[in-house]
């Protein structure tokens, strides 16, 4: 590669049209944390600050075509899945990722369970749950589920940081070499805590929880900063130790958009964003 090409990244997920969350979000983040970032789009969401209101499905062996396409050609040196909508893409992602060694012993894969907006509009079919647990977590070399998503994989319903514990260890069971299980849903906590598991050791990650209701798209940048990191060679501690300290600042610095919830913001990265082409 010439000196100027930066690692590649790809993210499995679907668009966002009000550009908060999503591959949207993704892209945002790869490009602010320094690495070439790639689309394999899985649904088109009619979307706005207010919610989902379309869910238009792409075909499973398109979403399989777009992994394939970039993976063989451009290659790929970590990759995460996030909205997957149906069992169906969650095997035709799986297939792909096999042939083309993401995941398992290959390229790290993050798999983001992302199952519904924060709004609760459903993002992924509920009878999907099975093959996200058994296709698609054994390849992961990390989950990052929030806690919504904790109690549908498995059924606990997270109260306290003990029970944080508890399911971080269930959700082992599922294959991944690594789980992180998010506190932010944890609302009478003070702090944000989240808790990472290697299947015998917790490293915890604290943070302040701020008082702001513009966080659409969190989840999506803390994963796609993890895979960031992961591209360019960090460990998984200091991945996730990074992935943190992105989110934090991008939540301080999220903004308002239309009547609804607003998207968490990766332009404390560019600190000259505002006068750029105008000053
Ligand atoms: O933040 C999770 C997420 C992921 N992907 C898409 C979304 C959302 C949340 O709304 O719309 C497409």
């Amino acid at each position: 590669m010439g000196n100027n090409t930066p690692p590649r990244t790809l993210t499995i997920a679907g668009s966002d049209s009000g550009g908060g969350a999503g591959l949207q979000a993704d892209l945002r983040t790869f490009f602010a944390c320094g690495v070439h970032g790639m689309t394999a789009i899985t649904a088109v969401t009619v979307q706005n600050s207010l919610g989902v209101t379309g869910v238009h499905t792409i075909p499973p062996e398109v979403v399989a075509a777009q992994i394939e396409a970039v993976a063989t050609d451009i290659g790929v040196q970590a990759a995460k899945t996030g909205m997957l909508a149906t069992a169906e893409i969650i095997s035709a992602v799986a297939g792909a990722c096999d042939r083309v060694r993401i995941g398992g012993d290959g390229t790290p894969l993050v798999v983001d369970p992302v199952s519904a907006s924060m709004h609760g509009d459903p993002l992924l079919h509920e009878d999907a749950l099975d093959a996200l647990r058994d296709e698609l977590f054994p390849r992961a070399t990390l989950i990052t589920p929030n806690l919504d998503e904790v109690r549908l994989l498995t059924g606990i319903d997270v109260r306290s940081r003990a029970e944080q514990r508890d399911a971080a260890k269930a959700l082992a069971e599922y294959g991944s070499r690594w789980v992180l299980v998010k506190g932010g849903h944890l609302w009478d906590d003070p702090e944000c805590l989240d808790l990472l598991y290697d299947g015998s050791g917790f490293t915890e990650f604290l943070g302040p929880r701020f008082d702001q209701e513009h966080t659409h798209g969190s989840g999506d940048t803390l994963a796609s900063t993890i895979t960031a990191a992961l591209a360019k060679g960090a460990d998984m501690v200091d991945a996730v130790a990074r992935g943190k300290a992105f989110i934090i600042e991008s939540v301080r610095t999220a903004y308002p958009l239309g009547g609804g919830v607003g998207p968490v913001s990766a332009r404390w990265r560019l600190p000259d964003a505002d006068t750029f082409l105008v000053d």
